[in-house]
């Protein structure tokens, strides 16, 4: 692997959102983002990809989100590696090639350097420009480590570069963001992450675990509006996306934890009757009818240790808050 003290800040890839706010029956999105979105709307029970979250007004309702005192996992994992940083990084050891899957603004990542000592950092976010802004300034106060940023849209299957060292490769994957994968989906993904990161690889995870359902109902349904914020802004971005004429008013926030699925999930639900339309398609929603548009997966310590197993993940260790809420997992492959 290559090592320089002024290392140039490598782009790979792009992929960018496409944010603005636009007026009804005009598509902005690509056809297969239209006829992916057009599917779910047009389902018996209707449903949206959570990554429709994410434009860039949805970003900062999300930072938002985190900020909240009910949003506990945000801060919980933060107290953890506050707590135990000094013997995860004896764990996982200094030089590794730290992978940051959805790294942001690099911040969770930058305050490890310190203790993680990595050799190379790559941070991977589909937001390319946010990452390149980010990245720049990090490499400036952490010029011996060597930076990759790769702007991707890693949950949909990727190949890592030749330019990313081949060594001690250490996917870091915080904020319990594997929770918005399903069981099935997050073992696939995390064998995805198996068959790149080679024989002496590893991963290290932040996994939101189960707990009362009034802490998991509050958290995903916050005093202030927030998350409601975040979840009706998706409508905002369907209509930027396929050109369909959501009236925003007419729908609201429902979320709360299914215990059976051990998932909280977040819906849109509409306040009236109504006939949403976007070219080619329309559909009509009764009164309390509901778009599903996000799953939040909340595990036990020892649910997600097999899902490591299942996954090709070993000799996992566990470091939690005191109050159980929170996990901090670092996995090796199973090299056998
Ligand atoms: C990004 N992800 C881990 C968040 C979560 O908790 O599932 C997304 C979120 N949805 C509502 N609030 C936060």
């Amino acid at each position: 692997m290559h090592m320089s003290r002024s290392s140039a800040i490598r782009v790979v890839s792009s992929d960018t959102m496409a944010p603005a706010p636009s007026a009804p029956h005009i598509a902005h999105g690509s056809a297969a983002v239209i006829a992916e979105i057009s599917a779910g709307l047009l389902a018996a029970d209707a449903q949206t990809s959570p990554k429709y979250l994410y434009d860039s007004l949805g970003s900062k309702l999300f930072e938002a989100i985190c900020e909240l005192p009910e949003y506990y996992p945000t801060r919980t994992e933060a107290a953890i590696f506050a707590q135990h940083g000094a013997d995860i990084a004896a764990d996982v050891g200094p030089g590794s090639v730290m992978v940051d899957l959805g790294a942001g603004n690099c911040a969770k990542a930058a305050s490890l350097f310190p203790l993680l000592q990595p050799a190379q950092y790559v941070p991977v976010d589909i937001s390319r420009d946010f990452l390149l802004d980010a990245v720049g300034r990090l490499q400036q106060r952490f010029p011996h480590i060597e930076m990759t940023a790769l702007g991707l849209d890693f949950s949909s299957g990727f190949e890592l570069p030749a330019s990313v060292g081949e060594r001690r490769r250490l996917f870091f994957y915080p904020g319990s963001s594997i929770g918005n994968f399903a069981p099935h989906e997050a073992i696939a993904f995390l064998r995805r992450l198996r068959a790149n990161a080679g024989a002496d690889g590893g991963l290290l995870i932040g996994v939101d675990l189960i707990k009362d359902s009034d802490v998991l109902d509050a958290a995903y349904d916050d005093g202030l509006g927030v998350t409601a914020a975040f979840n009706l802004n998706m409508l905002r971005h369907l209509n930027h996306l396929i050109g369909a004429d959501f009236d925003i008013g007419q729908w609201q926030h429902r979320a709360f934890f299914n215990a059976e699925a051990s998932r909280i999930e977040m819906h849109l639900e509409a306040r009236v009757p109504q006939t949403v339309r976007w070219p080619g398609h329309e559909r009509h929603f009764a009164r309390g009818e509901r778009i599903h548009t996000e799953d939040s997966y909340k595990y036990t310590e020892a649910g997600f240790i097999g899902l490591l197993e299942q996954a090709g993940f070993a000799a996992a260790r566990v470091w939690t808050d005191a109050g159980g809420w929170f996990a901090v997992i670092h996995a090796n492959v199973n090299a056998d």
